[in-house]
């Protein structure tokens, strides 16, 4: 693993006219605010108080037939800019509210169209064959990031629980804590956040449970102490901080889909040539990159794994 590779910025542009056309770029995209994705971009983070690390994770292998094909993103940038409704509506202030987030104790229910359901405490999940894969992230707003996460694929989680012929779907639950997100009282929203794949989808040998990222335990802010990943999807299909996993014989819910069904589609592959209802998804920004555009890829670009699963 290039593990000397984390935390350094390898796309350090400072060109005035990619500055310029950043800002008109930044001004199309569908952040709520210019300067949320212009402080992670533009790197103006580096000044904020440190984050405490959490526990490194030992003895992880590095899948390596996932290859990102681009530089990681710079830790500090992924740690800081955040999407969490939970805790907060913008990006910087998510890594402070969430800052004393915790589950204790934690358990994983796998339940639902299963022949034998689990209940799975923190300590059997960290005790499971862990690995890291660093995957391209896209978050449906335009912009991305590389991670190196670790964690167990999906599969092999879901496999553990036997499902029946007749699960057709699996459901995801964020937790439901009012005290600890007060957020959550605000019954305009159809808490607790949830999502939903097809159990090809969820089956799938991309679909990740991330326990950790950068080779350490997840931060609050990033979803501790699980969760989803479903790297050719935009990034709201994962859930953060999963408490309930239920295979479904029908379409589960799904948070923003349920309050935005035409923004949000239920399917939500990321796509340059379909754009949002409100922006271009032609286009997108890694975060760390001063701002710096590239297409966005079909699939992501994962197409190679994924492509079959949605035939014309
Ligand atoms: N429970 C929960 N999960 C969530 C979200 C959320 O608000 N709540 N936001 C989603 C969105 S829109 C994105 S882009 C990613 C953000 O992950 P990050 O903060 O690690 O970048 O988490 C996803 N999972
Ligand atoms: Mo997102």
């Amino acid at each position: 693993m290039a593990r000397g590779t984390w935390g350094s910025n390898a796309r350090g542009v400072t060109d005035a006219s990619f500055y310029a056309s950043r800002r008109r770029f930044l001004a199309s995209l569908g952040i709520g605010s210019v300067g949320a994705v212009g402080s992670v971009t533009g790197m103006r983070y580096l000044g904020q108080p440190r984050i405490q690390p959490r526990p490194q994770i030992s003895a992880v292998v590095g899948n390596e037939r996932f290859v990102a094909g681009r530089p990681t993103t710079p830790e500090t940038a992924a740690l800081r800019f955040n999407n969490f409704f939970e805790f907060a509506a913008d990006k910087q202030s998510v890594v402070r509210r969430a800052r004393s987030f915790r589950i204790d104790p934690y358990t994983l229910v796998i339940d639902g169209k299963v022949q034998r359901p689990l209940t799975l405490g923190l300590e059997d999940i960290q005790a499971l064959q862990l690995e890291e894969r660093i995957y391209r992230f896209r978050c449906v707003e335009a912009w991305a990031m590389t991670i190196p996460w670790v964690g167990i694929p999906l599969a092999s989680l879901l496999r553990r629980a036997q499902p029946t012929p007749q699960a057709k779907y699996v459901a995801f639950e964020s937790f439901h804590d009012i005290d600890q997100a007060p957020r959550q009282a605000n019954d305009h929203y159809p808490w607790p956040y949830r999502e939903g794949l097809t159990i090809d989808e969820a089956m799938n040998p991309l679909t990740f449970v991330a326990v950790g990222m950068y080779g350490r335990y997840l931060q609050p802010q990033s979803g501790a102490p699980l969760r989803i990943i479903v790297p050719w999807k935009y990034g709201f299909k994962g859930a953060k901080s999963v408490v309930r996993i239920t295979l479904t014989a029908t379409r589960p819910e799904s948070f923003w889909h349920r309050i935005h069904p035409v923004e949000y589609g239920f399917t939500a592959n990321v796509d340059p040539s379909v754009p949002h209802p409100r922006w271009s998804q032609s286009q997108e920004i890694e975060l760390g990159s001063w701002g710096r555009r590239r297409p966005t890829e079909k699939f992501n670009g994962y197409g190679e794994w994924v492509a079959h699963l949605y035939p014309r």
